[in-house]
């Protein structure tokens, strides 16, 4: 079929788009044009992210972003790229970016499309050379094309998205994909400047070994957390925490395995967003076969009430996130 087509001819990530096309007869390379863009803005911040050490351009940037973090200058610098070459393709009218305090407007009355995005998620990381990744949701906007942008174009649940990825810089750069019809992993040739399809077809393994949970944070977890954890310490699993979403999530999906970031008692909706980080992770892992939710409720059904909002996160293997949530629920009654 296509896939092992593409497979075995070392298709790159513009051809499989091309072949992939007739699976939206109604998209009329809109939404192509967009992962492309995605694409393209990622190519200039891998070369940036690997140059960072050299042209010294890590380290802060001395102000802060809306979480109120230290703003590193790839964040400020990868923003600006993808903010530019989704402006510059023409099919997008809005933008929630980690990034931005509010929705970005892009005045483009022909745009059928929005995007959340986590330009570059994990920054704290760029520093001392861990992997660090671009998250990204593509919705079709709900009102009218060239009608103002209202909070229900960009307030959309996970259920909306059309397509989700993200693109790992680790020792190589990929870009992993869906648009709903299967998962795909493109390997990036610095070389050629091209992604060429290397993982077709991801399955996530429906059980695994691994659990990725900040255990420094165990004196604030829930019981349910302790239970989940502790079996999983019972049962010999191995505890592999990079502290980068985008590398932890990858390793689990091709491995098999479960991430965690529960709500905390200083954080009761945990610490990652809805919008431009749980999200797309969860459109990707259900399509993959895994399974993404809150510890009770599925990610993709959340209604987000604000942009920033933030969510707990139980994400990776199918049985082990119900396993998860199974223990959390006799907790909850054991209370
Ligand atoms: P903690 C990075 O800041 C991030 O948003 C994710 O990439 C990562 O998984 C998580 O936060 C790490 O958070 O509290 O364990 O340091």
């Amino acid at each position: 079929n296509q896939g092992n087509l593409a497979y075995s001819v070392g298709v790159t990530l513009d051809r499989f788009i091309k072949l992939k096309q007739s699976d939206f007869p109604f998209a009329s390379g809109e939404l192509s044009q967009i992962l492309r863009d995605i694409a393209l803005a990622s190519k200039i911040v891998n070369r940036e992210t690997n140059r960072a050490g050299l042209s010294n351009i890590g380290g802060a940037f001395g102000q802060t972003n809306v979480q109120g973090e230290e703003q590193q200058k790839l964040d400020v610098i990868a923003n600006i790229r993808f903010m530019r070459a989704l402006s510059k393709g023409g099919e997008v009218c809005a933008i929630v970016s980690e990034e931005e305090d509010c929705v970005i407007d892009l005045q483009n009355n022909s745009g059928k499309y929005v995007v959340a995005i986590d330009p570059l998620d994990g920054s704290s990381n760029i520093d001392v050379n861990i992997s660090i990744g671009t998250i990204f949701s593509i919705y079709r906007r709900k009102t009218p094309v060239g009608s103002p942008i209202t909070t229900e174009d960009v307030m959309q649940p996970g259920n909306q998205q059309v397509a989700a990825g993200y693109v790992l810089y680790g020792s190589s750069t990929m870009l992993v994909y869906t648009t709903g019809f299967g998962v795909n992993g493109f390997t990036y040739e610095a070389s050629l400047g091209e992604f060429f399809l290397s993982h077709p077809s991801i399955k996530a393994p429906e059980t695994g070994k691994i659990y990725s949970i900040n255990e420094g944070l165990e004196l604030e977890w829930e019981a349910g957390v302790k239970s989940f954890v502790k079996d999983c310490k019972e049962k010999k699993y191995q505890s592999r925490y990079i502290g980068s979403l985008v590398a932890d999530f990858h390793r689990n999906l091709l491995k098999g395995g479960i991430y965690l970031y529960p709500a905390t008692f200083n954080n009761p909706s945990g610490k990652l967003r809805l919008l431009y980080e749980a999200n797309a992770l969860a459109f990707i892992i259900e399509q993959a076969g895994g399974k993404a939710s809150d510890g009770e409720n599925r990610i993709l059904d959340i209604q987000p009430e604000s942009l920033h909002q933030r969510t707990p996160l139980l994400i990776g293997s199918k049985h082990m996130v119900e396993e998860a949530e199974e223990l959390f629920r006799i907790s909850e009654s054991e209370i």
